[in-house]
């Protein structure tokens, strides 16, 4: 939009006078963010009024993803870059004399996601509206976010994240005209509907109120406004008595008041199918509603609807959707299935087969009566129709919806759609071959591949603006529009000017990363140090733990020679572990004692330092990333599906250590393998290990002298106040045969290190890999995974009307 900084100036007084009653001189960092918070809203707020309008005039169909958690961190700059103004708010600030940053951070993060996974669902979200295709999300409002971390005595401690904090949720606006029930628990019966028919009649069920809270999503550079709908928990008025006391109110407000967040495992929650439900139920209700609008017939609700289930968390959307068109509109059953598989899709996030949601039939059918007849319905149907097609038993009987007194949610998100994709090309073969061959056997043609992304915005222009203005003055400003001018840069890797510049910037992130971390935990680290970093959440596939077992030797290292030659590194870890995820937490408070030990010994003085940062989340994030030089991927080749922190480090500069694992694969295949420093078993190998079952970690700790002294320091005495959690490690590591192979892994990872600290000290060498990473990044714009989505799963059109950018 066009604003001359005299006319935000002036908008923006005006509202720091009339809304928060404040003038300059005396507002406080989080009053002058409301202000400007609702300054913007001003700006959109027509655009999102027009959108809303001209899609229902032109009958665009619409995609909404449907997912339990969305990530977006802070809003107001993307919001403020996105509307083309972030400049003129700047320059309008630095007029007045407020510190923009200190306003931006008066902002709480919106952490109502737990990792990549929640973070995908908001790149999606910002990916849509830029596009201009016509996306909606559809979560719930949870009253607090994933847990605030802080770290007591090395350990993990959990304090609940009251994200509304006193300002609220300041870019949200109540819908009370899309308010609608949603339906738990009781007895349901069939009766006679009078038409022929059969209708559900309901007794002693529990009746709740779904009321809906949309948060704008601001297109970059077109004036879209796609809409974020979270839905909230409230008693209905007419069924208020049968709630008296607190405790009665607390546990409805219960279903949207903390997102999960344990990514670990299922543990069978009736609270946790109930959010799941919640957010289904009342999202496919008002798509019906809307669509209905039109005036089109209701069975060929597909042709302007698409419902993405983000894992199997909605899964179970086709269920609740054949309800709703057979139950409520009098659709025939096979109509109603037509539709539904045409509506549905679903997206894959993980092959650990354990994290496929599965519920107790029991449970399922005391929490859902109704729900859960449709479910018994839908897979008899399948089973005779794969019977009737020759399926031989046991791929049925694999493939059935309820099996063994359990509700499988990723086989009712399969039979109930019509596509199934996995998150990174890896990722997707292993799901054909493996997770669900047998769905694979079935319907091959459900099964593609679409390899996650990034927001390249948040990632450069917002994170990174001193990388984005270098990257400006190579290449122009191009590829701040179509990131795939970045290309360009390939030009430049070995020109010593550029790297010069390049250097430069990333020493300057480094060097406020080295300011934030004094500030923080008091440790001093120098900028000549190479900046090694791992955040992710903790988990023992992604073998935070390999790591530590790389530092561990090279403090023998030093200890042992201290006068030797030593490029001095930083090792910089962030993870939260999930609260219930015991052995995660172990290795969070060894990292901690390890870091205090080496920190504290003058005799490593700057050679070696280890930071962990506590509370990683989405606004630490852009501080840690273009800091990096080195970003570790370090999974066991085929446990992790994707990666998507992967792609935000190579985009800024750092060089990948990985596995062969999730989308290292993909970054591996863009910048060649010269410009990444790849180490480890493949997934083939860990197959045959699992097929031959001939792996004994023992035998390497007893054969090898340097595994055996690493792995023995953790339960030697030499990291002090970790006797507990170094015997845990020891006995993962030994006595329970190292599932992730570490100790197989651990050499040609020590190998790949020695090879990257070489590949550092040639500095021309290491700027040519660094800058060759960001000049073929662009692959993983978000941009480009959510037209594939698009086109080739939801069957979307570009609306005819806005400006876009495609
Ligand atoms: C992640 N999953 C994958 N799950 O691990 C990662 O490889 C991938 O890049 C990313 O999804 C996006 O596709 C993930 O984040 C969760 O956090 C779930 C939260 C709820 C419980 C189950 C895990």
């Amino acid at each position: 939009m066009e604003l001359t900084t005299e006319q935000f100036i002036h908008d923006f007084e005006l509202t720091l006078n009339e809304q928060q009653q404040t003038i300059l001189s005396t507002a406080t960092p989080s009053e002058l963010f409301v202000a400007l918070a609702h300054t913007i809203r001003q700006y959109y707020t027509p655009l999102w009024i027009e959108r809303n309008k001209k899609l229902q005039e032109n009958k665009d169909k619409i995609a909404y993803y449907f997912s339990v958690e969305f990530l977006p961190g802070r809003m107001l700059e993307t919001n403020l870059l996105n509307l083309g103004i972030l400049d003129v708010v700047k320059e309008g600030f630095a007029q007045l004399g407020i510190d923009f940053t200190q306003v931006k951070q008066a902002e709480h993060d919106m952490a109502l996601g737990n990792g990549g996974l929640g973070r995908l669902a908001a790149a999606f979200m910002d990916s849509l509206a830029t596009t201009g295709y016509a996306g909606f999300g559809n979560g719930l409002r949870y009253k607090y976010g994933l847990f605030k971390q802080r770290i007591v005595n090395g350990y993990q401690v959990e304090l609940p994240d009251a994200w509304f904090g006193s300002i609220g949720n300041v870019w949200e606006t109540r819908k009370d005209h899309d308010i609608v029930d949603v339906r738990f628990f009781g007895n349901v019966y069939m009766t006679d509907a009078g038409n022929g028919k059969l209708k559900p009649v309901y007794s002693d069920a529990q009746v709740l109120r779904a009321v809906p809270y949309d948060v704008p999503q601001l297109g970059y550079g077109n004036g879209v406004v796609n809409n974020l709908r979270l839905w909230d928990v409230e008693i209905p008025e007419e069924y208020e008595l049968s709630y008296p006391t607190i405790e009665d109110r607390r546990r409805v407000e219960d279903i949207t008041a903390v997102l999960y967040p344990d990514d670990s495992s299922d543990e069978g929650k009736k609270l946790r199918l109930m959010q799941e439900y919640f957010m289904t139920s009342a999202g496919l209700q008002t798509i019906v509603k809307s669509y209905l609008k039109l005036g089109l017939p209701l069975e060929r609700i597909y042709e302007k609807v698409s419902v993405h289930i983000n894992d199997t968390h909605p899964a179970v959307a086709p269920a609740e959707f054949m309800r709703i068109l057979i139950d409520e509109y009098g659709l025939e059953w096979d109509d109603a299935w037509n539709a539904t598989q045409k509506v549905m899709s679903y997206t894959n996030h993980t092959i650990l087969s354990e994290a496929l949601e599965k519920w107790h039939t029991g449970l399922f059918a005391h929490v859902l009566p109704r729900v859960y007849q449709i479910i018994v319905e839908i897979d008899n149907r399948y089973a005779a129709q794969m019977s009737a097609q020759g399926v031989d038993y046991e791929t049925i009987e694999n493939t059935r919806i309820v099996r063994n007194n359990q509700v499988h949610m990723a086989h009712l998100a399969i039979i109930g759609g019509h596509s199934v994709n996995g998150v990174a090309q890896i990722h997707t073969e292993l799901l054909k071959e493996d997770t669900l061959r047998d769905f694979y056997k079935v319907s091959p043609e459900k099964f593609n591949n679409k390899t996650n992304g990034i927001v390249q915005r948040r990632w450069t222009q917002i994170a990174a603006p001193g990388l984005s203005k270098t990257i400006d003055k190579w290449i122009g400003q191009g590829w701040r529009s179509d990131i795939h001018e970045l290309r360009k840069l390939n030009e430049y890797v070995d020109n010593s000017q550029a790297q010069a510049d390049f250097w430069e910037v990333k020493q300057l992130a480094k060097q406020r990363l080295a300011d934030y971390i004094e500030q923080t935990t008091g440790v001093h680290v120098t900028t000549d140090a190479i900046f090694d970093v791992q955040v992710k959440r903790l988990h023992a596939y992604k073998r935070q733990l390999l790591n530590v077992m790389h530092i561990i030797k090279l403090y023998w290292d030093i200890k042992d020679n201290p006068e030797g030659e030593f490029t001095p590194r930083v090792f910089i870890f962030g993870a939260k572990a999930a609260p219930g995820y015991h052995f995660a937490k172990s290795i969070i408070k060894i990292i901690n004692e390890l870091a205090n030990l080496i920190n504290n010994d003058e005799q490593i003085g700057d050679k070696l330092k280890v930071v962990f940062l506590e509370n990683y989340r989405v606004s630490l994030a852009e501080l840690i990333i273009p800091a990096a030089n080195v970003s570790e991927q370090i999974s066991l080749a085929s446990k992790e599906a994707s990666g998507t922190s992967n792609m935000k480090f190579m985009m800024t500069g750092a060089v990948t250590m990985a596995t062969l694992d999730g989308a290292n694969i993909e970054i591996k295949d863009e910048v060649g393998d010269d410009n990444i420093v790849i180490f480890g078993m493949t997934k083939d190998d860990v197959y045959n290990h699992y097929a031959t079952r001939d792996y004994y970690s023992r035998g390497i700790y007893d054969n090898d002298p340097v595994i055996h002294r690493v792995v023995n320091t953790f339960v030697d005495g030499t990291i002090p106040n970790c006797q507990r959690e170094g015997s845990e490690i020891f006995d993962a590591l030994i006595t329970y045969n190292d599932e992730y192979f570490l100790l197989q892994d651990f050499t040609s990872y020590v190998e790949a290190q020695e090879h990257l600290t070489q590949l550092y000290a040639d500095r021309a060498r290491w700027m040519h890999m660094s800058m060759t990473n960001i000049a073929n990044s662009d692959k993983f714009t978000s941009d480009d995974t959510i037209r594939q989505y698009a086109q080739e799963i939801w069957n979307l059109s570009l609306p005819s009307h806005g400006k876009h950018r495609i």
